[in-house]
């Protein structure tokens, strides 16, 4: 064993004491440091001493997304300038960006969480790991970046975009880890096939670490089988740290969450109660050892359920679901509840389309419309109207039977979707607000 993944087996009845006494340090120090944290700890009546035991931190209030925007850009760190090392900051598309000060010691801590994630997937120092995630502002360059030096690989950063020449690259160094988002996997596919590569047959590529955006079993299988490599899961989120907060192992249908460092609560979003290990709802981290800028019980609008029982891999650390949708990501149309990862794994059934595609919603004044854009494969896409029209059945038929309802199905030629080297974004709603 690695000895970089030695905390991934620690026995619970310890990991348990050392969450308890982190947090017992954390509280207090976020309620000295924070005054918004401190405001509404007052308003409930409650003080860092009420943190008796893990239970108790149900007692506290959460922090979300838009603290985050309204405090910014120092309204939520606790430590002093001269200990701050490292900005990270996201702009969503409207607003203020949110931006998390760190200091040296988190920057460790995030690196150790990427690292350990690599490690389980089978990563070694003999890898040569190419970083096709942006560096920058986004966590997911410089996180990869960190954690593969760490594990003693050999590291390309490339960051995204000029897909051929990272392709070249790729060849020539004999690159054997990827580390990017899963759709600009995809994109890194259909340009090798175009410049006459086939990674089984030309590079040396067995792992992907993929993350930054909800992707399905469907793609995973997809990426696999026109690979030959492992597509590993990596999670993560910029204001808890980064990639690197959860991974899976090959044992596991899901994500172990580094709970050493980064402790998991499920609630539910309506009542925002606790829920117990077994139920879905939405994802809540604090982070137990971060001094820059702590969270304590940040909602990440994430959903996912906390698994029960051990795991095979003998980690201890607690497995989260895949995060298959966001509460924020829901569609409601035609009053159905709609997540684009159902559509997506609908369109994965369907063997000559491609997985590129694009949900519109607009409308009239009277009624909804949507429709769904799908590129057909190469091997499939034809001129014969009776060929497509078949395939485009096949794609209605498979969502009216999951979604139950039937969107305008337009096949498009292989190609023509907008290509993203980040995060994609697949929906686009122009329905009136
Ligand atoms: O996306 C950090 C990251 C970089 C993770 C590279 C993995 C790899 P943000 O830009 O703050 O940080 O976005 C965080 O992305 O709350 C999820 O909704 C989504 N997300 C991240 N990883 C996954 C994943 C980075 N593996 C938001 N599966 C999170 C599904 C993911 N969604």
């Amino acid at each position: 064993m690695n000895p970089i993944s030695k905390p991934d087996f620690m026995p619970v009845d310890e990991l348990r004491k050392m969450q308890l006494a982190k947090l017992q340090e954390l509280i207090p120090y976020e309620y000295e440091h924070v005054a918004l944290f401190r405001r509404r700890c007052d308003e409930k009546g409650v003080k860092p001493r009420d943190l008796v035991t893990l239970a108790d931190l149900a007692k506290f209030p959460f922090m979300k997304k838009t603290d985050l925007r309204d405090e910014y850009p120092y309204g939520l760190t606790a430590a002093p300038i001269s200990e701050i090392n490292r900005f990270h900051c996201s702009s969503g598309t409207t607003g203020k960006p949110i931006c998390i000060p760190q200091t040296a010691g988190d920057v460790a801590i995030w690196t150790d969480g990427v690292a350990r994630c690599m490690a389980m997937y089978g990563i070694t120092r003999d890898d040569v790991v190419q970083v096709s995630y942006g560096y920058g502002l986004f966590t997911g360059g410089l996180g990869a970046h960190y954690g593969a030096e760490k594990l003693g690989c050999a590291v390309l950063p490339t960051s995204a975009g000029n897909t051929e020449k990272q392709i070249m690259l790729m060849k020539d160094l004999g690159v054997t880890t990827i580390c990017c988002t899963p759709s600009y996997f995809l994109h890194l596919a259909t340009v090798a096939e175009k410049m006459g590569i086939d990674f089984r047959r030309d590079t040396k590529l067995k792992h992907g670490v993929f993350g930054a955006e909800p992707w399905t079993d469907e793609i995973r299988s997809r990426i696999e089988q026109i690979s030959g490599i492992i597509a590993h899961d990596i999670y993560g989120l910029t204001e808890i740290a980064g990639p690197g907060v959860a991974g899976n192992c090959p044992h596991c249908h899901g994500l172990h969450v580094w709970e050493d460092h980064f402790y998991p609560e499920i609630i539910d979003p309506d009542t925002l109660e606790v829920l117990p290990d077994g139920e879905e709802g939405e994802l809540v981290f604090t982070t137990l050892d971060r001094r820059g800028t702590p969270m304590v019980r940040y909602r990440t609008r994430d959903l996912s359920r906390l698994q029960t029982g051990q795991c095979p891999c003998g980690r201890t650390m607690r497995v989260m679901d895949r995060v298959h949708a966001r509460s924020d990501d829901m569609l409601i149309i035609h009053g159905v509840n709609v997540f684009p990862s159902q559509i997506e794994a609908c369109l994965m059934k369907v063997p000559e389309v491609a997985p590129h595609y694009m949900i519109e919603l607009s409308s009239t004044d009277t009624m909804d419309r949507f429709e769904i854009k799908v590129e057909v494969t190469s091997g499939a896409f034809s001129d014969t109207i009776a060929a497509m029209e078949t395939i485009r059945k096949r794609v209605a038929a498979s969502i009216k039977e999951i979604v139950g309802l039937s969107p305008k199905i337009t096949l498009v030629a292989p190609g023509s979707l907008p290509r993203s080297e980040g995060k994609i974004k697949r929906v686009i709603d122009n329905r009136r607000k």
